[in-house]
């Protein structure tokens, strides 16, 4: 018998319970040295080229034909070049002094002797949007095969795998092992709270990558192994497929929480995936030398502080922590909350940890240890504020018509970076304040702010650049003579307070309680607009077909997986007519004579509802 219950599995079905489900499973996948993929790609290079991007005389991405040459970051480019004399070193993007668009100047860069194709700071800036645009389009591919997306950094992101392998363990025709399983699924004979039947011998699947097995275990030793396997031949699939479409190669980690997942995507570079199993997560965290520290989030001050706290050892200290608080967190807290009170006075010194927060430390820190610390894979909160900064060297910026060289180009960069919101949204971005702070020569800072005022359909450079202009010029009319303040040593222009215009037609709100959204608007039209405040945002969490409302996006989004889960039972057993399943379309497709009204809202049980069959949609819907 397996150790998992039905519930576990039919769990990684559900968009909000899937990361808590005991057969969780996620992904992390990462773009190897990815702007220097994205140089290399736009250079035209391959991938045996030894191309280094290059900011100034830094090198910020090593491709993993450089690295053979023994090239890291942390080489400036003369060194690199000393290391490899075929390196293809290529500099970023950069916009010039004075201009609000960036550009390519290949074949320009500090390492060319020519003085006139040196890109200097003084008088450019690097812009990251290629970058950017790239990883928008990697992003689609994701999105393409998986709907639960989590965007990391520019070049990484989560998935959670739980509902498309449910999907291939219990339809996907090309996968044959799993009959039993299907028909008893299929059929309804299961309950949520009994285990689930033994793993069939002789699966016709099989790993694709590596799977971390030093001890040799066996490769399906129940459920969660199936799942991983499933996940394994999926992912290759959206590498692949990224690879082909795009040309990037990437890492991937499989396992069932964010934190292994990460870890194991950094385990083999490039162009390689990595399974961690269940029953080998001890092995993998005990045996590959990583610390407390190597997980994202414990690599700063709090990990440092914590390993004083606990007085962790030099080595080994997640299986330390694992060893030295076996049962529960409570025991960790405990421990905390003594040393703390016994520290008193220098207590101070702890900048991380107070013990209002020893709970949920110590809760972290026993599930990190496990592989058992559970976070959800989420999309990123939308922006709130957008910057353009520029650290300013020796006389780069030294009067007042300087500052309106460097306003043209944070202008355009915030002007490029809206752009980038509204097509990845389809929204039109408005932001209503804008500040400008500069940092004198002898560093003292100052700053302004104002409301942002624009005439015509969309906001633009020009006028980030007026508005800008206005309040660097109230700036230097008051600080302006001061000894201390030209030539300056920072300039930066901030874009906060958005408001967010539907182009299109759905009611949906995308963007969660984080930002204002307002509704159905013509452009430049905005006097009419109807705001959706928090305070009757309410009537927006609304089921259609049940004609029900939900005080949150939680609430609305568990309804939202009744339907499924409800939609999925009548896949298989049948649908009624008055399903509240069926859209209009597919109502009418199998029940085509008569029309009904929407559906009465009935009681909904989580367990299988009872329907009798009558027609089988089960084709239908596949
Ligand atoms: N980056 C940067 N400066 C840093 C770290 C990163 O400019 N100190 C940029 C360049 C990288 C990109 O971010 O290409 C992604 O960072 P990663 O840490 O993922 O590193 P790479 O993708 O370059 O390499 P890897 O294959 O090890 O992931
Ligand atoms: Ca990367």
């Amino acid at each position: 018998m397996s150790k998992y219950k039905w519930r576990d599995l039919v769990d990684i079905n559900s968009k909000t319970r899937s990361h808590l489900s005991a057969l969780s499973c996620i992904a992390h996948i990462d773009a190897n040295a990815f702007f220097a993929q994205v140089e290399q790609i736009r250079c035209h290079y391959t991938k045996d080229d030894p191309v280094v991007c290059v900011q100034w005389s830094s090198i910020i991405a090593v491709s993993y034909a450089a690295r053979k040459y023994g090239i890291t970051r942390m080489d400036s480019i003369g060194d690199a070049l000393k290391k490899c004399d075929k390196l293809v070193p290529i500099h970023t993007a950069v916009f010039r002094k004075g201009e609000d668009f960036w550009q390519y100047h290949d074949g320009c860069g500090s390492w060319v002797d020519d003085e006139d194709k040196k890109l200097t700071p003084e008088n450019f800036k690097v812009s990251l949007d290629p970058y950017r645009r790239e990883s928008r389009k990697i992003l689609k591919v994701f999105n393409e095969w998986c709907d639960v997306v989590e965007k990391a950094s520019v070049d990484e992101v989560f998935l959670d795998l739980g509902r498309c392998c449910f999907s291939m363990l219990m339809f996907d025709e090309s996968v044959h092992s799993f009959n039993e399983i299907r028909r008893v699924f299929k059929e309804g004979e299961y309950d949520l709270d009994l285990y689930l039947p033994p793993v069939p011998r002789n699966l016709d699947i099989q790993f694709d990558g590596n799977v971390y097995n030093p001890e040799k275990r066996s490769l399906f030793e129940d459920w969660d192994d199936v799942i991983f396997c499933l996940a394994s031949i999926l992912t290759n699939r959206i590498r692949s497929n990224i690879e082909e479409v795009l040309g990037y190669t990437t890492s991937c980690g499989i396992a069932r929480t964010k934190s292994i997942s990460k870890l194991a995507s950094n385990f083999k570079k490039p162009a390689a995936q990595t399974i961690i199993k269940n029953s080998c997560i001890e092995d993998f965290l005990d045996n590959e030398k990583f610390e407390i520290t190597s997980f994202w989030s414990m690599g700063g001050i709090t990990g440092q502080e914590l390993s004083q706290l606990l007085n962790l050892p030099k080595e080994k200290t997640i299986k330390y922590i694992r060893d030295s608080w076996p049962t529960t967190s409570d025991e960790l807290k405990g421990f905390i909350d003594t040393k703390l009170r016994e520290m008193g006075k220098d207590r101070d010194k702890y900048h991380t940890i107070d013990e209002t927060q020893t709970q949920a430390i110590a809760d972290k820190l026993f599930q990190l240890v496990r592989g058992e610390y559970r976070l959800s894979v989420n999309a990123k909160p939308m922006v709130k504020s957008m910057m353009s900064n520029k650290n300013l060297r020796g006389n780069s910026c030294k009067n007042f018509k300087d500052c309106i060289a460097w306003l043209e180009v944070f202008s355009g960069e915030l002007d490029g970076r809206i752009r980038e919101l509204e097509q990845e949204y389809n929204r039109l971005f408005i932001p209503k304040t804008i500040a400008i702070s500069v940092r004198g020569h002898k560093f003292q800072k100052h700053a302004k702010s104002s409301s942002l005022m624009f005439t015509g359909s969309h906001i633009h450079s020009k006028d980030f650049l007026e508005a800008g202009s206005r309040l660097t010029q109230e700036l230097d009319m008051k600080f302006g003579k001061d000894s201390g303040y030209y030539p300056l040593t920072n300039l930066n222009m901030s874009i906060s307070n958005f408001e967010i215009l539907e182009k299109g037609k759905t009611i949906v709100d995308m963007f969660g309680r984080q930002a204002q959204v307002t509704k159905k608007v013509e452009p430049g039209n905005f006097s009419s607009v109807e705001s959706v405040t928090a305070e009757n945002k309410e009537s927006l969490f609304l089921c259609q077909p049940c004609d029900l409302s939900f005080s949150s996006e939680e609430q609305l989004r568990e309804h939202a997986d009744y339907h499924y889960a409800l939609k999925l039972s009548e896949s298989l057993n049948g649908a009624n007519e008055d399903s509240k399943n069926l859209s209009y379309g597919e109502r009418r497709l199998l029940f085509s004579k008569r029309k009904r009204p929407a559906c009465s809202s009935s009681k909904n049980d989580s367990k299988r509802v009872k329907s009798t069959p009558q027609s089988d949609i089960y084709k239908f819907f596949k």
